[in-house]
Parts: C-alpha cells; sequence; structure tokens
C-alpha cells in the first residue's frame, strides 16, 4: 500500500552535509519526495514533536539538541513507506545500526543520530502538522 511518512535529517547530519546523500537513498529506493523544507525547530515546536519522551531521561537533552541548528525535513511517499524507512534508518543508537542502513553508515552517536523517522501513521501525523502545518488525520 502506499503511503507517506516523515523523515527529517537532524543537526549532525545536515552540518556534515549529508542531507543530500541521505535524501538520494530514499530516492534510489522508489520513494518520491512529496515535501521538502529546512527548518528551525522552536523550543516549543520540538517540545511537541518529542511529547512522547517528555517522562525520558533524556528528553531535555534531545530537544535542546534539535533545536540547535537547522534541520531538513522531507515527506516521502511510496509503498510501505514507513516501515521500509524505519528499516532503511537503522536502530536508535547508531554505533548498534547494521551498516548499510544510514545511521550504520554516517554516524556513532545516541542522540546525536542522524535522522529522525515516524514509526506508526499516528506519528506521522503528528509530527508532519508539528512542522508543515496542513496535514490532517484520515
Ligand atoms: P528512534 O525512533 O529510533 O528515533 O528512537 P526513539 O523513539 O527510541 O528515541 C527518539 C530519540 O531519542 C532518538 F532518536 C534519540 C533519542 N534518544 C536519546 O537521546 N537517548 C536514549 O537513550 C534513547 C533515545
Amino acid at each position: 500500500m502506499s503511503e507517506q511518512t516523515l523523515i527529517v535529517v537532524k543537526p549532525d547530519a545536515f552540518a556534515r552535509k549529508l542531507t543530500g546523500k541521505i535524501l538520494s537513498r530514499f530516492e534510489e529506493k522508489g520513494f518520491v519526495i512529496k515535501e521538502l523544507k529546512s527548518y528551525n525547530f522552536s523550543k516549543e515546536k520540538a517540545e511537541e514533536f518529542y511529547s512522547a519522551h517528555k517522562s525520558k531521561p533524556f528528553f531535555h537533552e534531545l530537544v535542546s539538541f534539535i533545536i540547535s541548528s537547522k534541520v531538513v525535513a522531507c515527506i516521502l511517499e511510496g509503498e510501505n513507506a514507513i516501515n521500509t524507512v524505519r528499516l532503511m534508518i537503522g536502530s536508535t543508537r547508531s554505533f548498534d545500526a547494521q551498516p548499510g542502513t544510514i545511521r550504520g553508515d554516517y554516524g556513532l552517536g545516541i542522540t546525536e543520530n542522524i535522522i529522525h523517522a515516524s514509526d506508526s501513521y499516528e506519528s506521522f501525523i503528528k509530527e508532519s502538522n508539528v512542522i508543515f502545518d496542513s496535514r490532517k488525520s484520515k
């Protein structure tokens, strides 16, 4: 089933000029870029974006990191996009992520882990509404 998902190229990857390489991987896989923008999270928007992690010990570190500089947000469309894109980004802890995945190939960090991707349809709607404003739940 064709569906959409959201990815965010995080500040570490943006600063290292990996955005083009990362977007290319998704295009080469067959996904279509439906929306694309560079974006600066405000603290308020970052807290909303990561509200599922509000009670976690790393919440403040996570919010500080994502607001620390520019990110690139992208809505991708294609077959099974949510799960397939999650497979392509790899495990949360980049040093554990399989080579061949984006985190596995480009990073070593946990908070600084290169890329975010929505983990469910509900997360996609919520997260894309934070960044792109105009999307609605089905
Ligand atoms: P993921 O879905 O792979 O991005 O990972 P999670 O939803 O578990 O975590 C969201 C973000 O919190 C991760 F991208 C990185 C950050 N995090 C930490 O900073 N420390 C941790 O111990 C776990 C996650």
